[in-house]
């Protein structure tokens, strides 16, 4: 069980919510895939969220961690995104990032990271269809 204070891609982190998209997997199993668009360290967490609970899912991201789809079971989740200030550094902290969540033609959902400050949310996107 992940908690508060102890989140994020080193488990030593508080997850602000409210900088997180919020996906709902009603009925049948979906997938997830990701992509990313950023000069620096990017990761993606996916939490269960169950009884007020989190339970970390999965995570996916640059720099020792892969960037495959998976398939994401009914229920409730938060998609956190996380950054570094370089490209990678094992002293450098983990930011989180800001998130902006889109409903595309399709009815896939992408859930966009930004790690600075032009606004574009692609630094790593991860996109559900059900
Ligand atoms: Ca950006």
């Amino acid at each position: 069980m992940a908690r508060q204070g102890h989140m994020g891609p080193d488990d030593n982190m508080y997850c602000s919510p409210s900088m997180c998209g919020i996906l709902n997997v009603t009925n049948n199993v979906g997938r997830m895939t990701f992509e990313k668009d950023a000069a620096w360290e990017q990761a993606v967490i996916l939490y269960r969220i169950e009884n007020g609970q989190y339970t970390h899912v999965a995570e996916k991201g640059t720099y020792g961690r892969d960037m495959d789809p998976i398939d994401v079971s009914p229920g409730k989740y938060l998609v956190s995104g996380w950054h570094k200030e370089v490209d990678h550094s094992a002293s450098k902290p983990w930011i989180q990032s800001y998130v902006q969540t889109t409903v595309n033609d399709d009815a896939s959902i992408t859930f966009g990271f930004e790690d600075t400050f032009d606004n574009d949310f692609n630094d790593i996107t991860a996109t559900f269809k059900q």
